[in-house]
């Protein structure tokens, strides 16, 4: 459904452009909207607009669908190229910077000439910039830190984003007449959570007629390599892929190889010259004799060592804990019985209760918590305790109607600037599952959110901290927060630490979730899921699991319900 991605995206240019010609705000809004309900569409674009039905589309009126049409029939929408040769193209890149603005950056544009990254650097530097009107230190400060953030993400992609992408690119190069075996290799692989580019492996004995077809693949803007083992392709969003294509008899070396990490790669090549052997991607090797290649295992096996799961390749450590017979055994998707975090209508989901339990039912789900959020979360429509009391009579209807998966009645509760509840014990109680987080003050300093945040796992009824450190991949820095104290605290109480799946958090990410586990801390990997279909994100919490080295008994989701309900009142029996 690669349109609609499209589609969207352009929408979302549209809309950030029109931002900084600081147009129509209502305008704007509308091809946000769009935008959004565009990629969330669970059908493909082109069907609907074959059925004439663009405008089912919510937010979609006969002027975008138009727009839509256009785009489908002639591959470009005419408005958006106008729109394109009227805003600088640099400037609408520093759209990404966080703490700054389309109107800030109109002004900057208009009153001192602002038109790319090195304009906006160099205008911070100086005087002039403190002429404008809200302009001042601190919020320089903040535009500085922006640059900063972005500067480190730098075109680094989300799992959450490329994942999808190379799933839909391998399946076109499986497509590819000769090709057999086509799999991701690289960071995507290692399932990293951001990746630089993706790599991608095919066998095939005509390489070069194989490369000629990847790069005209529809999702292809520009080829940037094309030979006959190898080629590299820019896609229309910007991603680069690199395909190679090998010979069965080096598929295994090649795959090692290529996904690394390279760390690993370095360690592994060591201990082949120890043992007077030579790695590489076409095998491993006596002297001249080739002895392996066909499978990674073999590799493995040829440096008498046990296959490593591609997650951990990081050189922390696995090779020593594969040498000595240690090496984890990682938990993995068919683990999972259930998911604790949830939003439903009653908050900001966009679902109800009973389409969500429907939906984790069809995932195999045993159990499900609907976790809606506090008061003081007004943006997210948080719920006041009278409807929070109406909510769960809705939960115990959906709980007799369903069977097979059963709801369990929960929230996340604010954690407010004192550490103190957004709700009080008297109605705590009454909750299958508590999940606490900060989601609001996140500039606290160090001290003081370490206090807040034990403050409130203190709290007999809480269960989980959730998306413990609050940062989102690309966007925001983790708050200042001692990871080692919460972690302890955590242990000390008996509580759980959540790697929460949305692909932006991963929160935990993989190096916390490896301290939590080494002291002994409960995980929940769960998906904060806000539709039925964001459910399948789990995947992406469960391989940050895995590359923090957890197993199933390391997280309590895998429990079955009696499991969970006793360690759930366990909790609270402490
Ligand atoms: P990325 O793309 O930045 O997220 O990270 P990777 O790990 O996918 O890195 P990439 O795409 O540059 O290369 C893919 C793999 O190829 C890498 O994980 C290991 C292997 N590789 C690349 N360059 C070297 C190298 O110089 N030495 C060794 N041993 N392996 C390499
Ligand atoms: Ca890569
Ligand atoms: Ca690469
Ligand atoms: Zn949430």
């Amino acid at each position: 459904m690669s349109k609609n991605r499209e589609i969207g995206d352009i929408f979302d240019s549209i809309a950030d452009m029109l931002d900084l010609r600081e147009d129509n705000p209502f305008r704007i809004r509308a091809y946000r909207n769009a935008a959004r309900n565009i990629r969330e569409l669970s059908e493909d674009i082109e069907k609907l607009a074959e059925r004439n039905e663009l405008t089912k589309i919510p937010g979609i009126g006969n002027d975008l669908a138009e727009k839509i049409n256009e785009f489908i029939t002639t591959g470009k929408i005419n408005h958006y190229d106008e729109l394109k040769k009227k805003v600088p193209e640099g400037l609408v890149e520093l759209l990404a910077i966080q703490g700054l603005g389309p109107k800030t950056l109109a002004k900057l544009n208009k009153e001192i000439g602002v038109k790319n990254l090195d304009d906006l650097e160099r205008a911070l530097e100086g005087k002039e910039i403190l002429t404008l009107r809200g302009m001042g230190q601190k919020k320089i400060e903040d535009i500085k830190r922006g640059i900063e953030l972005l500067k480190q993400s730098g075109e680094r992609m989300p799992l959450g984003i490329a994942l999808p992408l190379a799933e839909e690119i391998i399946f076109e190069i499986s497509k590819i007449p000769g090709t057999e075996g086509t799999v991701a290799a690289g960071s995507l692989r290692r399932m990293k959570e951001t990746v630089g580019d993706i790599d991608i492996l095919t066998m095939a004995k005509n390489g070069e007629r194989v490369i000629k077809a990847f790069t005209k693949l529809s999702l292809v803007k520009e080829v940037l390599a094309a030979g006959d083992t190898k080629g590299s392709v820019i896609l229309k969003n910007g991603m680069q892929v690199d395909l190679r294509v090998v010979e069965p008899g080096s598929y295994g070396a090649a795959l090692q190889y290529f996904t690394g990490s390279k760390a690993h790669n370095i360690k592994l090549r060591t201990i082949a010259l120890e043992k007077g052997l030579k790695i590489n991607e076409y095998g491993v090797f006596r002297g001249t004799e080739n002895i392996a290649g066909e499978t990674e295992e073999e590799i493995y096996q040829t440096l008498e060592l046990p296959w490593i799961p591609p997650e951990i390749r990081e050189d922390k450590g696995e090779i020593e804990a594969a040498s000595d017979g240690k090496l984890p055994n990682l938990i993995e998707l068919r683990d999972i019985r259930g998911d604790l975090q949830m939003h439903s209508k009653w908050s900001d989901g966009k679902a109800t209760i009973e389409e969500m339990a429907l939906r984790a039912r069809e995932l195999g789900y045993e159990y499900i918590a609907m976790t809606d959020h506090s008061p003081s979360s007004r943006i997210a429509k948080g719920l006041s305790v009278e409807r929070l009391y109406e909510k769960k009579k809705e939960v115990e209807a959906v709980n007799k109607k369903l069977k097979g998966i059963k709801t369990l009645m929960g929230a996340e509760v604010d954690i407010k600037g004192d550490g103190s509840l957004d709700y009080p014990d008297t109605v705590l109680k009454h909750l299958d599952i508590v999940l606490v987080a900060v989601h609001s003050g996140f500039k606290m300093d160090r001290e003081s959110m370490t206090k807040r945040i034990v403050k409130a796992l203190q709290n007999p009824y809480v269960h989980a901290l959730v998306h413990p450190t609050g940062r989102l991949i690309g966007e925001r820095e983790a708050y200042e927060v001692d990871m080692d104290e919460v972690i302890k605290t955590a242990k000390v109480l008996g509580k759980a630490l959540e790697v929460n799946s949305y692909y932006l958090r991963l929160d935990l990410n993989d190096i916390n979730v490896r301290k939590a586990i080494q002291m002994g801390v409960k995980i929940v990997i769960s998906t904060d899921a806000h539709l039925p279909d964001q459910l399948g994100m789990m995947r992406l919490g469960v391989a940050t699991a895995r590359r923090g080295w957890a197993e199933k008994k390391d997280v309590i989701n895998t429990m079955d319900l009696k499991g969970l309900t006793k360690w759930l009142n366990s909790v609270r029996d402490k």
